[in-house]
């Protein structure tokens, strides 16, 4: 028998934000958000808690962000502290593991299966992180631990900020009951909203709806919201870490308009990607079979939408094709358009399910360094 695993997902709180008040105290218990300016299109990375309470969140333009919150204190960016900070908190990870799976600067799944310390306790393993985090960094960070990635995510989360969630496997069945169908990982608002639109709108109205009309509905991703729905994650923790995408998006100081004039953007934006492309000496592509190829349009009013789907080979004509598959349903101003290639994880089988689906994701704004 497999045993059962012991994933645990920790995840900075507020941390940009938290870098810029520890190390700037007269911003404590002031509204305080780390973003782009506003006279330059700008938008938020993050904010503290202070800040959220006048509804202002990651990724909302600044100058909505002043409209929202006045008296809101804007930082700089400033990405090479924030990396120092990220790479001490990995150090701290390792003194317990080696198992460690980053998925951004502030955010890292740790498999703590089998682990000796603390005679294999997970929950104080990620406790006595915690600890170290805030005695020596002195940045709040919140821990989750669930026999899968997923729930550990979760869970992570569920006591916000500063704070740690532990779902054993008999906590499952209930736990997941009323979990909003929005919390599955791949399911986007886009999708949040189809499956609200037929009544499923947490875990259990997807547990009842059947496997043949999830795999009907929604392609692959049928198959992976059956299992998730019922708390099932095999998706292992992959230590070695791989560079799983590549893309190059453009803002443009005026939005545009109209299919030539996106086209010639997209291809301009296509051989910036090449170029980038052909640099990957070190971690060569495999072109064509499981990668999957994306467009992602973010229009005038910042609506953001991004289409994906696996191709035979790299072609423009492909990305072509998933631009006119969205824009054609809403042809509307764009400010930003984008477009790259994932590709899997070779030790992650499971991927070979969404091969033929397409997905709708809501992206965060994630940092990618060529
Ligand atoms: P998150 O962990 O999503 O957000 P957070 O740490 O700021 O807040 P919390 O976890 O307490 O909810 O992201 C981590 C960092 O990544 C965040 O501090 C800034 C950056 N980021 C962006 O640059 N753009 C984004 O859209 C998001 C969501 C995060
Ligand atoms: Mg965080």
């Amino acid at each position: 028998m497999i045993p059962q695993r012991k994933i645990a997902h920790i995840d900075m709180d507020c941390f940009y934000a938290a870098i810029e008040i520890r190390d700037n105290p007269s911003l404590q218990g002031k509204p305080v958000a780390v973003g782009g300016d506003s006279s330059r299109r700008g938008v938020l990375c993050t904010c503290n808690y202070e800040a959220r309470k006048f509804g202002v969140h990651s990724a909302l333009p600044t100058s909505q962000a002043f409209k929202l919150c006045p008296q809101l204190i804007l930082m700089p960016v400033d990405m090479p502290r924030y990396k120092a900070e990220s790479m001490k908190i990995s150090e701290i990870i390792h003194r317990f593991t080696e198992r460690v799976e980053p998925l951004s600067l502030d955010e890292a799944y740790l498999d703590l299966t089998g682990s000796s310390h603390f005679q294999g306790s997970a929950t104080l393993t990620v406790q006595a992180i915690r600890k170290l985090i805030q005695d020596e960094l002195h940045l709040a960070a919140s821990g989750g631990v669930a026999p899968n990635k997923f729930l550990a995510k979760i869970a992570s989360d569920w006591k916000k900020p500063n704070g740690f969630f532990a779902i054993t496997p008999e906590m499952i069945p209930e736990f997941v009951k009323n979990l909003p169908v929005g919390k599955i990982p791949g399911v986007g608002k886009v999708m949040e909203s189809r499956l609200s639109a037929i009544g499923l709108k947490a875990c259990a109205d997807l547990q009842s709806f059947g496997r043949d009309n999830l795999v009907r509905k929604f392609g692959g991703m049928g198959f992976r919201l059956f299992d998730l729905c019922r708390g099932i994650d095999d998706e292992p923790v992959v230590t070695d870490w791989i560079r799983k995408s590549l893309s190059v998006e453009d803002t443009f100081a005026q939005d545009i308009q109209g299919a030539e004039l996106c086209l010639a953007e997209l291809s301009k934006i296509y051989q910036e990607f090449l170029r980038r492309l052909a640099r990957q000496e070190d971690n060569p592509v495999q072109i064509g079979g499981r990668n999957q190829l994306f467009v992602k349009i973010k229009y005038g009013d910042f609506r953001q939408t991004t289409i994906e789907r696996s191709f035979p080979s790299l072609d423009f004509t492909y990305f072509q094709d998933l631009f006119f598959e969205r824009y054609g349903t809403s042809p509307k101003p764009i400010r930003l358009l984008g477009l790259g290639l994932r590709w899997p994880d070779p030790l992650d089988s499971r991927q070979l399910r969404f091969d033929l689906d397409t997905r709708e994701t809501e992206d965060r704004v994630i940092e990618i360094t060529f």
